[in-house]
């Protein structure tokens, strides 16, 4: 047994007892995985918690469906990061979708999570997806006008993906998207990551029309409260009458009819970091 923490700040962090499974350095990054009592197997990149077998359903479900419910029919669908495949497994529930495509740039994340997570994994070689090893940044630049939803799963915008939290990679988006698209990126923690947050909401803001953030709570993410921030230029992203029945034929365990009714309540405080940035 070992004791893991993630520190989440200088004095504040993650701390878990756990086994170590899998420990190996990629071309990217260092990939671990732990098998702990509460959250089961966990995956670690470069000592940051990616994703828990207990916890995973929260942030795939929030960071994939409410963009795939909004958009009036996804058929083809990208995904920037998220080689764990769990935000492949949540868009596949989608009938509409015919084509997924994961653009990670870590195969070894793939693989690890396909040896050592196959409940979140599962569906990533399923007919309708398709994978890229590549850099999304450069990815995007040879598709143009032909996403319906992008996602981007990825990690804290340290290293390698601090270009995909810049205006320049979203402007990028905004050109891969059809004219009906909608983007959805994960946005760090309003409450310990503050700069990541607001930094991300303003550059999204200067690219598309139509902007919105919500929240989940996601207990092994840095202070529990994690963002989402949702974005269209075309579709007015944040009338949740749309399209509710298709929320009830969802196999979900926790984006469900009424969290999608009430989507961008936001906390007085966060609205209040909103307005400021
Ligand atoms: N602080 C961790 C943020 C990680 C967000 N991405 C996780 C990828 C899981 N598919």
């Amino acid at each position: 047994m070992i004791w893991f923490t993630e520190h989440w700040t200088e004095n504040v962090g993650l701390t878990v007892k756990a086994h170590q499974v899998k420990r190996i350095k990629s071309k990217y990054q260092e990939i671990l995985v732990l098998e702990t009592p509460e959250f089961g197997k966990m995956l670690i990149l470069d000592g940051l918690v990616q994703t828990t077998e207990r916890d995973e359903f929260i942030y795939h479900e929030m960071l994939s469906h409410p963009a795939l419910v909004i958009h009036p029919k996804p058929e083809r669908v990208l995904v920037i990061g998220g080689g764990d495949g769990g935000t492949v497994r949540e868009i596949l529930k989608h009938k509409s979708v015919n084509e997924v495509h994961l653009c990670e740039i870590d195969e070894e994340v793939i693989l690890v999570s396909e040896k050592y997570l196959p409940s979140i994994s599962s569906k990533l070689r399923d007919p309708k997806v398709k994978i890229f090893i590549e850099d999304g940044n450069e990815f995007l630049e040879e598709r143009k006008n032909f996403y319906d939803v992008i996602i981007m799963d990825s990690s804290d915008p340290v290293g390698a993906s601090e270009v995909l939290f810049k205006e320049s990679f979203y402007k990028k988006v905004k050109q891969s998207l059809r004219h009906d698209g909608i983007m959805v990126a994960q946005t760090e923690s309003p409450i310990l990551q503050e700069k990541y947050f607001t930094g991300a909401y303003s550059q999204i803001r200067k690219v598309f029309r139509h902007v919105g953030v919500y929240l989940a709570y996601v207990p092994t993410y840095p202070s529990g409260m994690w963002s989402f921030t949702i974005a269209s230029d075309f579709i007015d992203i944040k009338d949740t009458d749309r399209n509710r029945k298709r929320v009830k034929e969802l196999n979900t365990k926790y984006f469900c009819d009424s969290i999608y009714a009430c989507l961008f309540a936001l906390p007085r405080f966060v609205q209040d970091i909103l307005k400021k940035s």
